[in-house]
């Protein structure tokens, strides 16, 4: 296929996209329809055929020499090629070994990570089907990296975390309705490019200049004045990073002090004010929340404060809260009490007003629901009850037995010997890099699927060459765009690169399960079986309704979208009788009985300010936003042409403030190091006024590369800010990730610069056979 091809329909996380050979180079064109195309769609080109892309199954040498336990050399051992055949036959007997001595319950398959957009091909509804079909399933990990803190606490006060998340106000209703839009953490166009299983329009940029011209304010509580883009006109408060809680609850006191908040409202659709109030007020522990208090806290003036207050009533306001302020110490806090803010202001259920969790961070959010949905790939049955939250994979790996707290249960990690990972990438995802190595040093087998050499990939026993999503057809729709797309393949297989459903295909056959894995289907046959329900769905409502070949012809297919009809939130409105909110108490919950009955020092009973534990020292004086890259989602094609060619000197930029950047002798474009008590890394400094002084910001992504990959601790050279992050959950309730902030130094790095080989593969072995 590398001879020239016409444009052929395909989908990703970034966009709806047709792509082709032009001149033997590969030539991605964003969807005509998309107003506003995502450039991380020109990170394809470079990476297609990258050096860095995986040719055939390697096994650890060690691991092949030694057979299977705990060994600190993954991760700098050579690997040994080995054919598909020895491979597969390896990996079945491993798997049959740990299934027969210690049961399904030894093996984690959570396989966190974002893999790719299509249907069917979808990392991880294979590797948990595969693990619950052949083996009897797997230890599982609940919630996610992104959303660790809310998807436990939204559901005790509000509703469940899709119900608020992504069926709440629209962009439509903001460009319509919003007169003023209070945007904690911002809603950056950055991250409303990406959308998981990829949209056809991205709309956010002209929703939120139309809602300007309309009139609407924009105001940016964030440390980083580009979380909102230029179209939004927003007035810039920079607040310190993990203290937005103590600024609403300042907020809160004076609208209460003031007498300006919506009793009405708070009365017919909310309980447990009393208890808040004591709180707010200082009658329950003798600091009243004032504006003066917060001040020094979160670092806006005092009366900067209490005129911000001020503003708020009386109009269509809408507070939104990014994912990012939860993704840090008691994360859980700013989430909940945004939400008593929006009840103070009583505009929650309003078009366009009260509260929406985490409008903007992604493309698929604020969007209407499509009327006829779009099949997932069945999982089978998990015989294994055992689960994490998702972002206690190190401590469990260390732990095996230990306890821990989870939203009221208190549980035991399991006893893991095998890690199956398909379709993300851990050593981007996970917090404190040098401990992940200790703990995947300890486990018997990590096996990883993968398209490039991550540090994963490099940590793994037995790895196993896939493909990427340009090399194979599959189904792209995602539940708020309308556009289904029919995936072709664009590109032959890279090397000897087979598809994770191959793959699992040939070891289920091994193991005596292909039948229960496959159920008899080739590939398109399970496209084939995936698009029925969606043809049936259009047939039911009397609409148009192309058969499967029809549908691959034309390249896509539009649905129908449901009305923007507010959700769960405006039924509560209207009839909060009729229509109680899946609370305990139906209403909104300002204080949770349920919450306040766990008893958990780090999640009391209403919203409160729990000073963190990691604050700016002598050694570590600035805070970190490790927050997401606008270059590339996450680390997926870090070496593709658009992320590398915004690197500087090779290295993930870094930008500080010059108030910070002067005394530390720091100029634009020299390479520093970023340091505290966990790691090192380096990068390269941008000095900007767009982050405020006392922050630094490096985004995630960029792949690990540990200077010397053999001595513990060794500093990343590339920019990698998880080997700084602090890996402890958001509280016992929901213990989530906190990867977002943490406390470093910065200074300019002198001597020799390191060269970066993330990218290259790793050393080869002789075949040992
Ligand atoms: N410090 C800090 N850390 C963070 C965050 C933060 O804010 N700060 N954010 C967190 C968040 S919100 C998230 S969601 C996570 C994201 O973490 P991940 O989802 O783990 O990151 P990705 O880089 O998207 O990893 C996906 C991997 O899947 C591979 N892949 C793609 N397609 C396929 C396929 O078809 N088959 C197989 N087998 N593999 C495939 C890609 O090559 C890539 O390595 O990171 C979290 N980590
Ligand atoms: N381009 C791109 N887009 C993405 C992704 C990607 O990797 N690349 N990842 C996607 C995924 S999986 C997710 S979950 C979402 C994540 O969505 P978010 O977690 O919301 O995204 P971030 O960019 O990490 O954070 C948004 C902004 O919050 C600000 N911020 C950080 N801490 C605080 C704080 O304590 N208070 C306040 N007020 N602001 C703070 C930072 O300045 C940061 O730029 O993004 C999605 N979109
Ligand atoms: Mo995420």
């Amino acid at each position: 296929m590398a001879q020239d091809t016409g444009l052929l329909p395909h989908s990703a996380h970034w966009g709806a996209f047709s792509a082709g050979f032009r001149d033997g180079r590969l030539v991605v064109e964003p969807h005509p329809g998309d107003p506003d195309p995502n450039p991380l769609l020109q990170n394809f080109p470079e990476a297609l055929r990258h050096r860095a892309r995986i040719a055939r199954p390697m096994i650890r040498r060690g691991w092949l020499e030694r057979g299977p336990g705990p060994d600190p050399r993954r991760g700098r051992d050579e690997f040994v090629p080995v054919s598909w055949d020895r491979a597969l036959e390896l990996l079945a007997g491993e798997l049959r070994r740990v299934q027969g001595e210690h049961g399904p319950g030894a093996i984690f398959g959570g396989s966190y990570g974002w893999s790719s957009a299509g249907r069917f091909h979808h990392a991880q509804s294979q590797v948990h089907r595969f693990l619950n079909t052949a083996l009897g399933g797997y230890v599982r990990s609940v919630n996610s990296y992104s959303a660790g803190a809310s998807a436990v606490i939204l559901p005790h006060f509000l509703g469940p975390f899709e119900a608020v998340a992504r069926r709440n106000v629209t962009w439509d209703q903001v460009a319509a309705h919003s007169e003023l839009v209070l945007a904690f953490g911002g809603m950056a166009l950055k991250n409303s490019m990406v959308a998981s299983g990829g949209v056809s329009r991205h709309i956010e940029r002209g929703a939120m200049a139309a809602a300007r011209a309309r009139g609407c304010e924009f105001l940016l509580i964030a440390p980083l004045r580009d979380d909102l883009p230029e179209e939004a006109g927003a007035e810039w408060l920079p607040v310190v990073p993990g203290t937005d809680t103590a600024l609403m609850l300042a907020l809160a006191h004076v609208l209460v002090t003031e007498g300006l908040h919506d009793r009405a409202f708070i009365d017919r659709y909310c309980t447990g004010w009393d208890t808040f109030e004591a709180y707010l007020l200082g009658r329950a522990d003798g600091q009243p929340k004032t504006p003066d208090w917060a001040a020094p806290i979160c670092g806006l003036p005092a009366d900067q404060i209490r005129e911000l207050a001020r503003r708020l009533p009386g109009r269509r306001v809408l507070v939104t809260v990014a994912h990012s302020l939860q993704r840090a110490e008691h994360g859980e806090q700013p989430i909940w009490m945004a939400c008593v803010l929006a009840a103070m202001l009583g505009q929650i259920g309003l078009p366009g007003g009260g509260y929406n969790y985490a409008l903007g961070a992604l493309g698929h959010y604020g969007r209407r629901q499509n009327a006829v949905s779009a099949a997932a790939l069945p999982q089978g049955r998990n015989g294994v009850g055992a689960f994490i939250p998702v972002a206690r994979i190190a401590d469990m790996l260390l732990n095996p037995g230990g306890a821990f707290d989870y939203n009221g249960q208190r549980l035991a990690y399991p006893d893991i010997r095998l890690v199956y990972w398909a379709g993300g990438n851990p050593f981007h995802h996970h917090q404190d890099l040098n401990r992940l190595r200790r703990a995947f040093a300890a486990v018997e087998t990590l096996v990883v699927h993968e398209i490039g050499w991550t540090a994963t990939a490099r940590h793994a026993d037995i790895v196993l060459p896939c493909t990427m999503t340009l090399e194979r057809e599959d189904i792209g729709a995602t539940a708020t765009d309308p556009l289904m797309v029919a995936m072709h393949q664009v590109a032959e297989p890279f090397a000897e690169a087979r598809d994770d459903y191959a793959i699992f295909s040939a070891l289920a056959e091994r193991l005596g399960r292909a039948a229960e894995f496959t159920e008899g289907r080739s590939a398109r046959d399970w496209l084939r079986h995936l698009y029925e329900p969606t043809r049936r769905g259009l047939e039911e409502r009397g609409l148009p309704a192309p058969s499967f070949e029809e549908f691959w012809a034309a390249g896509s297919l539009t649905l129908p979208q449901a009305e923007d009809d507010g959700g769960i939130l405006r039924d509560f409105r209207t009839d909060p009788e009729a229509h109680p909110l899946p609370t305990p108490s139906g209403r909104i919950e300002i204080a949770s009985a349920t919450i306040a009955g766990f008893g958990y020092p780090d999640c009391p009973g209403h919203p409160a300010w729990l000073p963190p534990e990691e604050v700016p020292t002598g050694d570590a004086p600035l805070r970190l936003v490790a927050n997401q890259p606008a270059t590339r989602l996450h680390s997926q094609f870090d070496y593709g042409g658009h992320s590398a060619g915004m690197k500087r000197r090779g290295r993930e930029v870094m930008r500080i403030n010059p108030a910070d950047a002067t005394p530390r002798g720091i100029a634009d474009g020299d390479v520093v190091r970023l340091r505290n008590a966990r790691g090192a890394c380096l990068a390269t400094a941008a000095v900007s006024g767009d982050v405020m002084p006392g922050v630094v910001q490096l985004p995630t992504g960029a792949w690990y590369d540990p200077e010397d990959p053999a001595e513990d601790g060794s500093p990343c050279v590339h920019g990698n800010p998880n080997v700084l992050t602090r890996d402890v959950g958001t509280s016992r309730l929901a213990q989530g990730c906190t990867g977002q902030l943490t406390v470093v130094e910065v200074e300019r790095f002198e001597g020799n610069l390191p060269p970066i080989r993330a990218y290259d593969p790793p050393g080869e072995a002789l075949a040992a056979e």
